[in-house]
């Protein structure tokens, strides 16, 4: 394939963007190489700017749950874009949007919608603070919640991939604040909870977790999880902000029957567009302002663009059978990536939950920080670079999770087929 565009537009990026790029892990820093440019995409498929396609499996890491450019999210964009693409003040769909939103997930009674998935993570573990008075919190080895300083101990996702101890700027006065343990041990939770649980306001977790690549939680640790914060005064927060609305209809904590104090949300709920929310008991919203004294706010809030686009987006994943096609699908293409390895010989783990699936190029069991550490980092850029040459565009980083999208069908399992059986070929 040829990349003379994408090179000479990463060249010019490079002058004017850090790094080339307007977030880390798009940089292709994990797996060596030059970012690839791309120009459109529709349903499973990526065109760049070279005019070569690919099979899409990062899905502009999650929300292209639907496949790119469905006409039922552009429609609806195109409608409100006739409208207006930004008022600064309550519209009609927030109010739809909210009330969608607390009608698939019963343990957010009420919700505020904001920008990223950043915005909505940060705001609520001010929240949690806000709340208990506590000033401490807990977060998961691996785990990422968005770039905000508290998040930044011991990240996942880009901060993992780059290799960055934690990040520069951020106050070691805060950072002390946040404690880290690892994901998938309950006991370790146990211990600082009797020792510290006094001053953890929340839990934050990414209930299966997608930024170390894919980890599923042990059989009872979502729970166990649950029931500790309960006894120690700790406020649970899931950041389904990835598994929203993806791994199930009502999320991780429908998957698992776990009730979290709040949620975290973002990707699919935008549709492909802005959007971000947090929600959680009516008690602990009416905290925020206006209602309450703990701030946060959003120029861009609730936009009709973006709200229209969510609005589309889960209004489409409602109808019959939704989740069970992407079940069939996401299982065959882990049946098709195993097969293919075992025939040429290549030890790998492949974790998958429901649409979010990570091949790790080590033995198994892949289930903590440590564990998926111990994979084999240059191989999976040689085999990243052998697909992306055969037309399959995967997650640039071992540690991130590839999504599936309902326009994954047939067509799309034989060509990860071909593309999979040269790739691991070539690596042997
Ligand atoms: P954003 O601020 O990027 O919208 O969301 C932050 C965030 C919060 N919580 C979870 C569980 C997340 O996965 C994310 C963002 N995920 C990464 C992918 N690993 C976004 C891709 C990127 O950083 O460019």
């Amino acid at each position: 394939m040829k990349h003379d565009i994408s090179k000479a537009l990463f060249a010019r990026a490079q002058e004017r963007i850090p790094g080339g790029v307007n977030s880390p892990v798009r940089a292709f820093r994990g797996v060596g190489g030059t970012p690839v440019f791309f120009r459109e995409a529709h349903g499973a498929w990526l065109t760049d700017v070279d005019g070569n396609r690919y099979l899409d499996f990062v899905g502009s890491w999650g929300p292209m749950i639907l496949g790119h450019s469905h006409p039922a999210v552009l429609g609806a964009v195109s409608e409100a874009l006739k409208k207006a693409t930004s008022f600064g003040a309550p519209h009609a769909g927030e109010v739809e949007m909210a009330e969608l939103l607390c009608s698939i997930v019963p343990s957010v009674e009420k919700v505020r919608l904001v920008s990223s998935g950043t915005e909505a993570t940060l705001a609520a573990i001010r929240l949690a603070r806000g709340a208990t008075g506590r000033p401490c919190i807990l977060k998961f080895e691996g785990c990422y919640h968005g770039h905000a300083d508290s998040f930044l101990v011991k990240a996942g996702s880009g901060v993992e991939t780059l290799g960055l101890p934690d990040s520069p700027g951020v106050p070691e006065a805060l950072a002390r604040l946040t404690l880290t343990e690892p994901y998938n041990d309950l006991p370790a939770v146990e211990r600082l909870f009797e020792q510290r649980g006094r001053e953890i306001a929340c839990a934050i977790i990414e209930p299966v977790v997608g930024n170390m690549g894919l980890l599923a939680p042990k059989e009872g640790y979502l729970k166990g999880l649950e029931a500790l914060c309960r006894k120690h005064g700790v406020l649970l927060i899931l950041d389904e902000v990835m598994t929203g609305f993806r791994v199930a209809r009502g999320g991780a904590q429908e998957l698992y029957g776990v009730k979290p104090d709040l949620t975290t949300f973002g990707k699919v709920i935008g549709g492909g567009l802005p959007v971000g929310a947090y929600g959680g008991r009516r008690e602990l919203m009416a905290h925020i302002a206006p209602e309450g004294p703990v701030y946060q706010a959003g120029t861009l809030s609730g936009n009709p663009l973006a709200v229209a686009a969510g609005m589309a987006c889960l209004k489409a994943l409602g109808e019959p059978g939704v989740y069970e096609r992407l079940e069939r699908a996401s299982a065959a293409i882990e049946q098709v990536l195993r097969e293919e390895a075992r025939a040429a010989g290549i030890p790998v783990t492949f974790n998958r939950v429901g649409s979010m699936w990570t091949l790790f190029f080590c033995e198994g069991p892949v289930y903590d920080y440590r564990s998926a550490k111990k994979a084999d980092t240059g191989r999976f850029g040689r085999f990243f670079h052998a697909m992306l040459e055969a037309g399959v565009y995967l997650p640039p980083s071992q540690f991130e999770a590839a999504f599936v999208s309902l326009a994954h069908g047939d067509a799309e399992l034989e060509h990860l087929r071909r593309a999979a059986r040269t790739a691991f070929t070539s690596l042997g």
